[in-house]
Formats: C-alpha cells, structure tokens, sequence
C-alpha cells in the first residue's frame, strides 16, 4: 500500500504549538501546491478516486474524517484527527473520505499543480489502470 502517516514535530512553549512541513526535508517531495477543505458534511462523502501522478500530504487541522485507502488488491482505513500526523498517499491509490465531524478543516499539500487529466476518477478504469 502506497501510504504511510508521518509523525510531525511539534514545536511547543508556553505560548502554544507550531509544525512545519518543508518539501524534500519532512515529507518526501517538492511542494507544488496547497489547498484545505472546510464546511465539511458527516453524511456527505468526498474524495472517490485516484491520480496517476500526483502525491499528496493530508493533516486534520481541526475535526476528524476517515480515509479508506485501496491499491486495487487490499482496502485500508486510516483515521485522521490530529493537526501533527501527516498522511502521505502516493500515486495509484484509491481514496474515499468518509465520516467527517461537521466542521473539519483538512490541508493538503501536493507534489504536482492542479491537473483533472491526471484523475482517475470510476473504480474500474482504476482497477485496470493498477493491475496493467
Ligand atoms: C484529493 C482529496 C483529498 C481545483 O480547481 N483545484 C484543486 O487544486 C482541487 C483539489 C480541486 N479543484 C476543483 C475541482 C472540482 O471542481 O475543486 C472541485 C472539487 O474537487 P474534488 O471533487 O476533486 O474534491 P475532493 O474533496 O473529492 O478531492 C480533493 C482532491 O481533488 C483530491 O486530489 O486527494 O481532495
């Protein structure tokens, strides 16, 4: 499975906390662009597909969500609700996000710029994508 959760340093005082995340240092590659998801809905799903290119870093900023991660052969469920645990997903991976508290804010940081032709977005065209 083409995932794996990356503990983020926490740098802490008496003021609060803060965590940085710098491309080819802390998560393994070139950062191309940033983009958050808010407003989110328990009931309403997101997510539901793949990229043929892209590799991406998710941290719950505030909230919860569940991730359901598939590579064609197993399926996996990756719970994220804390602001310094990094979840890396790369290339050819199925996602659903699922469970959503009302309110979640995630931030996504991602190796590549926006590009829908790079989406594989229906299950079966992924399938034969990964099993070609
Ligand atoms: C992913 C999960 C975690 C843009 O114009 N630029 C962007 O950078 C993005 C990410 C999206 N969009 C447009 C495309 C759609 O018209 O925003 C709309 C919603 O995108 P989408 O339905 O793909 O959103 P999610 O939440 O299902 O998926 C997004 C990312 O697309 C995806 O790469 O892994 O968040």
């Amino acid at each position: 499975m083409n995932y794996k959760l990356i503990d983020l340093h926490v740098y802490g005082d008496e003021r609060g906390k803060l965590i940085s995340i710098e491309g080819n240092k802390n998560i393994p590659f070139d950062i191309k662009r940033v983009y958050w998801i808010f407003d989110t809905i328990p009931e309403q799903d997101r997510g539901c597909h793949a990229h043929k290119e892209l590799e991406q870093i998710i941290v719950a900023m505030d909230g919860a969500c569940q991730f359901v991660l598939d590579d064609g052969k197993t399926r996996e469920t990756v719970y994220l609700n804390r602001p310094d645990k990094g979840l890396y997903i790369g290339k050819n991976m199925w996602r659903e996000m699922k469970h959503f508290s009302y309110g979640c804010k995630l931030m996504i940081i991602a190796s590549t710029y926006y590009n829908e032709d790079e989406y594989i977005r229906n299950y079966e065209d992924f399938l034969k994508e990964v099993n070609a």
